[in-house]
C-alpha cells in the first residue's frame, strides 16, 4: 500500500522527526562514521575544485549540499548486494558504500589506474563494480530504464536460477551473473531530471511490474540556472507522482540525516519485502553552483543563497552531534583533521599516478574476449534431409526462419527475453490457456508463438515506449540477461536513440570493460512496401554505423538472416539487427532451416554473383534489384557484374570489397537509403583512398533521392532506387 509522510515546505526541519535518544536506530559511533563520511566528501569536493584552479583536473562537479541523502541511502542498502544508479552528485552514497577518495581523485586526473573508467569519463561518473554501481553516464535521467532493466533482471535470475550458470561458446561465458531475491535497485536523479520522458517511462514500469526500485529524488531546486517551478507543474515532483500506484512515496528533508535515514529505511524495507518500488522527494541544498562551470550568483541574489546556506547538511551535522553529546567540538577538530590528512595522501597519490597511453583509446570499444568475425562462427547449413516422401522440404521465408532461430536460440540459453510492442501472443494470457485466440506474435507475426513455448516471463508486450524497450534491455544485459528486444518500425526507434547512441554502444568503453550490456536490437526497417510512405519506409543504417560500439547487421535473405541473428544473439556485443519489411515474406532468397547451430561470422561478405568487369557493393532489399539489373546486363551486353551483398554494415568486409575491385576496376555503391551523407559515402571514400591505382573510372553511388518515401506507388518508385536505375548505372559505368 502506498503511503506519504506529511509534506512540509522545502528546507523546513523537522525537529521530531529527529527525535528520542535512538537517533533512529543509528548508534552514536554510526553517527560519527556517518559525519566522517558526509565532512569526506565536503572536502574531496572542495580538494577538486582547488585542483582545478590549478588545472591539475579538468572538470569538477559536486555532490556539496547533497550529503546527507547520499549517507542515508549508503546506511540502508548494501553495497555488491543491491545495485545503484547514482547521480553525479552522489559522492557521499559513494563512500558509504565503501568507494575510497583515491579512487575518485584518479578518475579527476584521468589516471591510467582510474577504477572507474581508465581515464575516459569526467570525475563522479561513478562506476564501482565490485560495490555493484553500474557505470553512469552524462545525459540526464538515461540511467532511468537502466535501473529498471537491472531490477527486472534479478528478478528474473530469481525465477530462473539455472540461467545464471555459465556456459561455454557464447556470452554467457564472460559473463558472472549475481543476484539476490530480496536485491533492491537504486536510482537517483535530480528536480530538472524529472522532466525527461524517460523518467516517468521509468516510473510506469516499476509502478506496473512493483518493480524494487528505489527512485530518489534530490531536489535542490535548480537545474543549472532553471527553478523548479519552471521544470515541474505546480514546482512538486511529489504531487504529480503520487497516482503511481503501488509505490512507497516519502517527501523528506535531505539535508538532515537521520530524518532522512529513518525515510530510507523505511522505503527500503518497502522494495526489500518485495511490495513494489519506492519514491523519496528529498529537498537538498546546492551551494557550490550547478559546477565549477557555473556561477549561480548570476541568478540566484544572495539572499536566496543564504537562506541554502542555513540549511547546511554539514553543519547541521556538526550542530547536531555537538547538541547530543556525541562529539564535543575537540574531537570534532580531530577527526576532520584526520579526514583532512587522508585526502591530502590521497590528492598526492593521484597527482602521482601513471597517466593513459594514446595507444589505449581503442581498447574496448568491442569486447576482448569473444569475437563475432571469427572463424568460429564459420559454419555449413546443416544438410537437410529429403522428407520421406522423397519431395524436396519447401524453403522458408526470412521471416520464418528468424521465428525459428529465436525459438531456437531460446531453447538453448534461458538468459533470453524477448520483449517490444507486440511481440507477445496475447499479454492477457488466460485466452491463450483457455485457447480462445491464436495469439498475435508481433505486427510481422516475427515472434509468433514464442510466448505460447516459453511462457509471459520469457516473452511479452511492453508500454508503447521505445526508450522504454531499449533502456530496460541495458540495464537486463548489464545484469547477464539477453534481451532480444524489437523495435516495431526504424521509422519510430527515434525515442530510443539516446539509449542507442549514448548508451548501449559505450557501456563497455567507458567503463574501461568492466560493464558490458550485449543486447540485440531488432528493427523491421525499409521501404519498397507500395503504401509504406513515409513513417513506414525509412532507412538509416548509416546514423548506427557512425556509432561506435554497436554491431550493425542487414541481411537480404533467410540463410543469412537465421545464421547472424544467431551470431548476434550468441556475441558479447551490442547489436542492431535490421530486418527489411519486404525481404520477410520474398520469394528470394528463400532457404530450408540451416539446424541449430548455423552461425556467419560477421564482416564477412557475400558474393552473389562473381564477375570480372564491374563491381556492385549493396545489402538488403537492393541486392535483389542489383541481381536482376546485372542479370539483364550481362544478357543484352555481356557485361558481367560482380555483385557483392555486405550483410554486415559494422563491421563491414573491406577485403571483399578490395580484392573485388582490384579485379574489376569499377565500382558502384548502391544502398536503399537517402544518397548524400549514406552508408556509400563511407565505402566510396574508401575505395578512392585506397584503391586509386586500381580505378578506371569514378566510384559511382545508386541510392534513393534525397527525400523521405512518399504514399503514391508512383512516387514511391520515383524515389527509391529501382533496377531500372541500377541497370543505366551499370551500363553507364562500364562504358566509361
Ligand atoms: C539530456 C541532457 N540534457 C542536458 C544536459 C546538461 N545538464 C547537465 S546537468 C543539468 C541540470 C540537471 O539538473 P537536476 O536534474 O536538477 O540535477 P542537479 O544538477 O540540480 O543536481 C543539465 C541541463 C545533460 N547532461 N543531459
Ligand atoms: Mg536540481
Amino acid at each position: 500500500m502506498a503511503t506519504k509522510t506529511d509534506p512540509k515546505p522545502a528546507g523546513v526541519a523537522d525537529e521530531k522527526i529527529i527525535g528520542g535518544k535512538t537517533y533512529e536506530g543509528l548508534s552514536r559511533e554510526r553517527l560519527i562514521e556517518a559525519y566522517r563520511i558526509m565532512y569526506t566528501s565536503r572536502r574531496l569536493d572542495d580538494r577538486e575544485i582547488l585542483l582545478k584552479r590549478q588545472q591539475k583536473i579538468f572538470f569538477q562537479i559536486s555532490g556539496a549540499g547533497h550529503e546527507a541523502v547520499g549517507l542515508a541511502a549508503g546506511f540502508t542498502l548494501k553495497p555488491a548486494y543491491d545495485w545503484f544508479y547514482p547521480y553525479y552528485r552522489d559522492r557521499a552514497l559513494c563512500l558509504a558504500l565503501g568507494a575510497t577518495p583515491l579512487d575518485m581523485l584518479l578518475m579527476a586526473v584521468g589516471a591510467a589506474d582510474d577504477p572507474q573508467s581508465g581515464g575516459r569519463q569526467m570525475p563522479s561518473h561513478w562506476s564501482f563494480p565490485k560495490l555493484n554501481v553500474v557505470t553512469q553516464s552524462s545525459p540526464t535521467g538515461s540511467q532511468i530504464l537502466q535501473a529498471v532493466g537491472c531490477a527486472e533482471g534479478g528478478r528474473y535470475f530469481a525465477a530462473h536460477p539455472a540461467a545464471a550458470k555459465k556456459s561455454d561458446g557464447d556470452y554467457r561465458q564472460f559473463k558472472d551473473v549475481k543476484f539476490q531475491s530480496d536485491e533492491v535497485t537504486y536510482v537517483s536523479l535530480g528536480d530538472g531530471t524529472t522532466s525527461e520522458g524517460e523518467f516517468w517511462e521509468g516510473m510506469n514500469t516499476a509502478s506496473n511490474r512493483k518493480l524494487p526500485v528505489l527512485f530518489v529524488v534530490q531536489d535542490n531546486g535548480y537545474a543549472i540556472s532553471v527553478p523548479v517551478e519552471v521544470q515541474t507543474a505546480g514546482g512538486n515532483i511529489s504531487r504529480l507522482v503520487a497516482g503511481f500506484p503501488n509505490f512507497h512515496f516519502e517527501e523528506i528533508d535531505g539535508t538532515d540525516p537521520v530524518a532522512s535515514y529513518a525515510a530510507f529505511a523505511r522505503t527500503v524495507a518497502y522494495c526489500r519485502a518485495g511490495e513494489g518500488p519506492g519514491f523519496i522527494h528529498a529537498h537538498v541544498i546546492r551551494p557550490y553552483s550547478h559546477s565549477l562551470s557555473d556561477d549561480e550568483r548570476l541568478y540566484r541574489p544572495e539572499a536566496e543563497r543564504q537562506l541554502d546556506a542555513t540549511r547546511d547538511p554539514i553543519t547541521r551535522m556538526q550542530m547536531f552531534l555537538i547538541r547530543e553529546g556525541i562529539l564535543d567540538e575537540k574531537s570534532i577538530n580531530a577527526l576532520e583533521k584526520q579526514v583532512e590528512d587522508e585526502l591530502q595522501i590521497a590528492v598526492d597519490q593521484a597527482l602521482e599516478a601513471a597517466l593513459p597511453t594514446p595507444d589505449t583509446v581503442m581498447r574496448y570499444v568491442y569486447s576482448p574476449d569473444l569475437d563475432p568475425t571469427s572463424s568460429a562462427f564459420a559454419t555449413e547449413p546443416a544438410s537437410v534431409a529429403p522428407a520421406a516422401d522423397g519431395k524436396k522440404i519447401a524453403p522458408k521465408t526470412m521471416a520464418d526462419l528468424i521465428n525459428v532461430t529465436l525459438r531456437d536460440e531460446m531453447r538453448r540459453d534461458e538468459r533470453i527475453v524477448i520483449f517490444g510492442e507486440d511481440v507477445a501472443d496475447a499479454s492477457r494470457e488466460q485466452y491463450l490457456e483457455e485457447k480462445l485466440i491464436k495469439g498475435k506474435g508481433g505486427v510481422f507475426k516475427l515472434t509468433f508463438g514464442l510466448q505460447n513455448d516459453f511462457g509471459s516471463d520469457r516473452v511479452f508486450n511492453s508500454p508503447l515506449a521505445e526508450a522504454n524497450i531499449v533502456g530496460r534491455a541495458i540495464g537486463m544485459a548489464t545484469r547477464g540477461m539477453k534481451p532480444v528486444v524489437e523495435i516495431q518500425f526504424f521509422d519510430y526507434i527515434w525515442p530510443a536513440m539516446m539509449q542507442l547512441r549514448d548508451e548501449m554502444p559505450l557501456i563497455r568503453w567507458r567503463s574501461n570493460n568492466t560493464f558490458s550490456c550485449p543486447a540485440v536490437v531488432r528493427v523491421a526497417i525499409g521501404g519498397y512496401l507500395t503504401g509504406g510512405a513515409i513513417y513506414h519506409s525509412q532507412c538509416g543504417e548509416s546514423i548506427f554505423t557512425h556509432t561506435p560500439g554497436i554491431r550493425v547487421i542487414f541481411p537480404s535473405n533467410a540463410l543469412d538472416a537465421a545464421g547472424l541473428l544467431r551470431t548476434a544473439i550468441r556475441c558479447d556485443d551490442p547489436v542492431l539487427f535490421l530486418e527489411h519489411k519486404r525481404l520477410y515474406r520474398e520469394t528470394f532468397g528463400r532457404a530450408p532451416y540451416p539446424g541449430p547451430d548455423y552461425t556467419i561470422p560477421f564482416g564477412k561478405a557475400k558474393i552473389v554473383q562473381a564477375g570480372t568487369d564491374l563491381t556492385v557493393i549493396t545489402y538488403g532489399a537492393v541486392v535483389p534489384r542489383a541481381l536482376q539489373a546485372a542479370q539483364k546486363l550481362e544478357r543484352e551486353q555481356g557485361v558481367k557484374v560482380e555483385l557483392i551483398d555486405l550483410r554486415c554494415l559494422n563491421p563491414f568486409d573491406w577485403d571483399a570489397i578490395a580484392t573485388s575491385v582490384s579485379k574489376t576496376n569499377r565500382a558502384i555503391v548502391a544502398y536503399e537509403d537517402t544518397l548524400s551523407w549514406g552508408y556509400g559515402a563511407e565505402i566510396a571514400a574508401r575505395i578512392a583512398d585506397e584503391l586509386f591505382d586500381r580505378l578506371d573510372a569514378p566510384v559511382r553511388r545508386v541510392a534513393a533521392k534525397d527525400v523521405f518515401v512518399a504514399y503514391q506507388p508512383i512516387l514511391e518508385d520515383a524515389i527509391l532506387p529501382q533496377a531500372e536505375d541500377l541497370l543505366q548505372a551499370m551500363k553507364n559505368l562500364a562504358e566509361w
